[in-house]
Parts: structure tokens; C-alpha cells; sequence
């Protein structure tokens, strides 16, 4: 079943002609209603009618989080305030939150594209859908409220956290569904193995999972101990919040919601467009937001997009499961490292706990990477020597990976903090 059948299934054509009009229209409204977009279109000596279409998207300025922190808290917002029916924040990891604005038909967009993505991932009316997700300033748990309420699920708005009443409900009340992000889902599958509960005896069949980078063996392992089906959720408050783009059931990259958020890769060194079947970082345009419109948004999420057919039947281009963030993305001795190669290493191999940390350090100008991996119990009890072999083994996997030497120190089970939300995978002392 397709949400919204007319708009999932256009030609490439009718997908152009359509982003062409809204885009045309954004960019009116943006240089009449905003006046950063109007000093920066300016400043390149461009009006609106200088954009006749997708093709000319490229001459358009890119808009970054410094320049939303620069304008604190409304500064970008383009109707009145009286027109801002609901705000939404992002911590993020440094100075002021991101605040972002919706007006009475974002909202009912964002419930549309929501929508969309459930129905993509498998979920119907007669679901019963647990949001994990956090309620509050994060677009999680009210995005994936709205957006269930529009498929017609029966909603369970239980928030994040308080994990083990999270497994008393999901039993209790037969949730069908489980949506938070995913180490949460894999703390909860910890937790449930702690109280004696079998997951092959909940109801679990979809989990909607996002918000923060996970890779596919930890889709694996996620579908492994929770028996269900785990779909890739992805979006950011700046674009909507989730619901820009989600796996179907085909589980082979995320269809963006592109009649709402057009989607570009560029270079972020040269600022080019990369070719198609590259790796680059993810821009957004929004053609359809009446409180944020934003142009050409750089996301720092690094991807790939494919706009060859899905056999799903949906047209919407997809992007690749994200690799990471341009900004999480380590130096290591001059060496590239994202922290998910070292998940895809520990996952793999199959003998560690699925929780990790990096540590990152500078010690007499030498960067050092130490990775703390937890272990079963039994290790510590055992003979030392199995210890060190393990340790031994990983330390030879990840470094034959990444090309650097790195420490691995093993740990026992809970050494590693759990979050309800998105993990921590990394600690860089160097910028201390
Ligand atoms: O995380 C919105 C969201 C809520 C998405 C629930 C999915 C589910 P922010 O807090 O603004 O919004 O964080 C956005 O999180 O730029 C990515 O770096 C990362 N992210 C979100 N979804 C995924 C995903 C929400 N599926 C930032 N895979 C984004 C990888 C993701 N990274």
C-alpha cells in the first residue's frame, strides 16, 4: 500500500515540473518575507525571476546552522508569529538550541510525510504503535505522533525512557510497532533479557528506527533480538523533523519526500554537485514550508542517492543508509574515520556486546584512538589469556579496516552508558 499514491509514483517529469513551480514560488516568498535570503540573494545579484526551474537551483545560496544560531531565535521565520502555530529545538552539541517554527499547514504537511513513511515501513490502522521516541522540543515523539494518528494506529505516546515499563506496555498492550532510535531499541532488547522476557512473545513486527547513524549490522543485530522488522527513519528538525525521507519494505535506501524537500549531493570542500552514485553531503531545499522555508540547507549527513526505480513501485528518489556526519567524521594521524567502520568491525565479528565507545586523544602530538568495547560477563571470570586474544583479535580487525594502530580495552556489560535517545559513540580529549 502507497500513502499518497500521486505523489510517491510521478514520472521524473512531473516530479520536475512540480519542484520547478514550488521552487519558483519559495524563492519569491523567501526574498519578500526574509530579509537574510534577500541581502544574500543581492549580494549575487540575483532576483527571484532569475530561477525558472530546478535546473537553476545550483545559483541559490546555501544556508548552514550558523547562519539559523546567527538569526536566534526567529530571525529566518517568513510569516508573522501569529502564523507559528508550534516550535521545535535541537540541542545540538554546542551553544543555542536550533529553533525551528511550524505554521497550521506544516504541520499537516509533516503529518502527510510521516504518514507516508509508516505506511512505507509496513504500518496500518490496526497497529498498535509504541512512540519511544522523546516528546518535548525533539521532533521525534510529536513527529511520529502526528504522522500516526494520520494512518489511523493506535497511538501509545509513552515518550523515551523508564525502560522497563516501556517492556511492562509493550507487553501489556500488544505494541505492534516500536519507534524510538536505535541503540534505545537495543537497550530495550538488553533490559528485556534482564527481566525474562522473551521478544519472540511481544506482538513487535516494525520498528521504526532513526535519528541518529546506524549501520546494517546493527540493523541485523536489532532485527535478530527483537524479532521484527527494522526500517531506517531519517530527517532533521531545520528540513521538518523526521519524515523526510524512510526505507520501504524493500530496505534499500530511503525515499525522500522529494515533492516537499528537494535533495542535492555536493562536494563539501568544492561545493559541486558529486555525480550520481557518489558519496557527497546532503542539501535540502523545502518547497512547500510556509513558517522556515530554507534554501539549499548544508546537512553535513554524507550519502549517496539513487534514482534508478524501486521495485516498491515508489519513484521518489532514495538515499543510502547515511555513512555519518562530514562533523563526526574523526582525523586520526591524518587517517579518515568514521565511527561506524567500527561498528560494522565489532558487529561482524559477533563476539562482543553491540556497545561501543571511542576515545580520542592527543598524547605527545600523537592522536590515539582507543576503542572500550563491552564483553559478556563470563570473560572476566575466565582465564585472562581468553581475554587477550579477543582483545588481540579486534584490535587486529579494526586497525587491518582503518589503516592506524589503535588500543582496545574490553569491558564488562553496563561499563558503557545507555541513552534513551541518540548515543554518544565518541569522546574527543583533543579538543579539551
Ligand atoms: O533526529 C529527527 C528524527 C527524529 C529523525 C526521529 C528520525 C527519527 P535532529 O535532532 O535535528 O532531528 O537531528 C538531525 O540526526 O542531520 C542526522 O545527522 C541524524 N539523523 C537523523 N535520522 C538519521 C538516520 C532528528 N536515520 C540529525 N540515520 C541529522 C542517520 C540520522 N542519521
Amino acid at each position: 500500500m502507497i500513502w499518497n499514491e500521486y505523489n510517491e509514483c510521478m514520472s521524473r517529469e512531473e516530479m520536475i515540473k512540480l519542484q520547478s513551480k514550488r521552487l519558483c514560488e519559495t524563492v519569491e516568498r523567501v526574498y519578500h518575507n526574509v530579509p537574510f535570503y534577500r541581502k544574500k540573494m543581492q549580494e549575487m545579484g540575483m532576483e527571484p525571476g532569475d530561477i525558472r526551474g530546478i535546473e537553476d537551483l545550483n545559483k541559490l545560496p546555501f544556508t548552514t546552522k550558523q547562519d539559523l544560531r546567527d538569526n536566534y531565535p526567529f530571525g529566518l521565520f517568513a510569516v508573522p508569529m501569529s502564523e507559528v502555530m508550534r516550535l521545535h529545538a535541537s540541542s545540538g552539541t554546542t551553544g543555542k538550541p536550533t529553533v525551528v517554527g511550524y505554521s497550521r499547514k506544516d504541520i499537516t504537511t509533516w503529518s502527510e510525510v510521516v504518514a507516508r513513511c509508516l505506511c512505507a515501513a509496513g504500518v496500518r490502522k490496526n497497529d498498535v504503535i509504541q512512540i519511544a521516541y522523546g516528546y518535548g522540543l525533539f521532533t521525534g515523539g510529536l513527529g511520529l505522533h502526528y504522522g500516526s494518528e494520520k494512518v489511523g494506529a493506535t497511538v501509545i505516546p509513552i515518550s523515551g525512557g523508564n525502560t522497563q515499563k516501556q517492556i511492562q506496555i509493550m507487553r501489556d498492550f500488544k505494541s505492534t510497532v516500536l519507534a524510538c532510535t536505535p541503540s534505545y531499541a537495543l537497550y530495550l532488547a538488553e533490559t528485556m533479557e534482564e527481566m525474562g522476557v522473551d521478544p519472540k512473545e511481544l506482538s513487535l513486527r516494525v520498528g521504526i528506527f532513526g535519528a541518529e547513524p546506524w549501520t546494517e549490522e546493527m540493523r541485523k543485530k536489532i532485527e535478530s533480538k527483537l524479532h521484527l522488522k527494522a526500517i531506517d527513519i531519517f530527517g532533521l528538525s531545520e528540513i521538518v523533523g523526521p519524515g523526510v525521507s524512510c526505507e520501504c519494505e524493500m530496505q534499500n535506501g530511503l525515499h525522500i519526500n522529494e515533492d516537499h524537500f528537494i535533495p542535492e549531493t555536493i562536494n563539501p570542500d568544492t561545493l559541486e554537485t558529486v555525480s550520481e552514485g557518489e558519496v557527497g553531503e546532503l542539501v535540502f531545499t523545502t518547497i512547500t514550508k510556509e513558517a522556515l522555508p530554507l534554501l539549499r540547507y548544508r546537512t553535513r549527513d554524507l550519502t549517496v542517492l539513487h534514482y534508478d526505480n524501486c521495485p516498491c513501485g515508489r519513484t521518489l528518489v532514495r538515499m543510502e543508509k547515511c555513512k555519518g556526519r562530514s562533523d563526526d567524521m574523526l582525523i586520526i594521524r591524518g587517517v579518515n574515520v568514521f565511527p561506524s567502520q567500527i561498528e560494522s568491525v565489532l558487529l561482524n565479528m559477533g563476539e562482543t556486546k553491540p556497545h561501543y565507545l571511542l576515545i580520542v586523544d592527543r598524547i605527545n602530538n600523537l592522536d590515539t584512538l582507543e576503542v572500550w568495547v563491552e564483553v559478556d560477563e563470563i570473560f572476566f571470570s575466565d582465564e585472562i589469556r581468553n581475554l587477550e586474544s579477543l582483545s588481540a583479535k579486534i584490535k587486529h580487525q579494526i586497525e587491518s579496516t582503518l589503516g592506524i594502530s589503535v588500543k582496545v580495552k574490553l569491558v564488562e556489560p553496563k561499563t558503557i552508558e545507555r541513552t534513551e535517545g541518540k548515543s554518544k559513540r565518541v569522546i574527543d580529549r583533543r579538543k579539551l
